[in-house]
């Protein structure tokens, strides 16, 4: 068995949560944060047995989409502590950032 941890922008929860459930594989739905942006993201947490993760992760790929987004992370200016510029800058955020790890057991109870 193997536990997909996911982690997907939220534009793109809702389609794919509709098709995870459609297609009756479980998930759990996490609120995150991202380390840089520090922009809402949610993560996925979904297991499946060996053989539907090939599928699990065709289904993140057709319903995640890389998009582009301006950001405007505050750089110091010169030694004065207490003067910043700003200046936008593009970042790609990805589809999706997928972890597949290997689950030794599962329970429920
Ligand atoms: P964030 O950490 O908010 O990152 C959003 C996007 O910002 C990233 O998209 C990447 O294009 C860019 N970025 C991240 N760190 C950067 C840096 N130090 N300098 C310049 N640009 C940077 P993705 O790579 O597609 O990541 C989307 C989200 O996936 C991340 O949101 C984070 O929540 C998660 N993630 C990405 N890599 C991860 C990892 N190795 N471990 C855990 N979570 C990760």
């Amino acid at each position: 068995m193997k536990l997909i941890i996911a982690v997907i922008q939220d534009k793109d929860v809702s389609r794919l949560s509709e098709r995870l459930v459609k297609e009756s594989i479980g998930a759990t739905k996490l609120a995150s944060t991202g380390g840089f942006l520090r922009a809402g993201n949610t993560t996925f947490l979904i297991g499946v047995q060996d053989e539907q993760v090939d599928h699990v992760l065709s289904l993140i790929s057709q319903n995640c989409k890389a998009r582009d987004q301006l950001v405007t992370p505050m750089s110091p200016l010169g030694n004065q502590v207490e003067s910043y510029v700003s200046f936008p800058i593009s970042v790609q955020i990805g589809g999706a950032t997928v972890f597949v790890v290997t689950v030794d057991q599962f329970e429920q109870f």
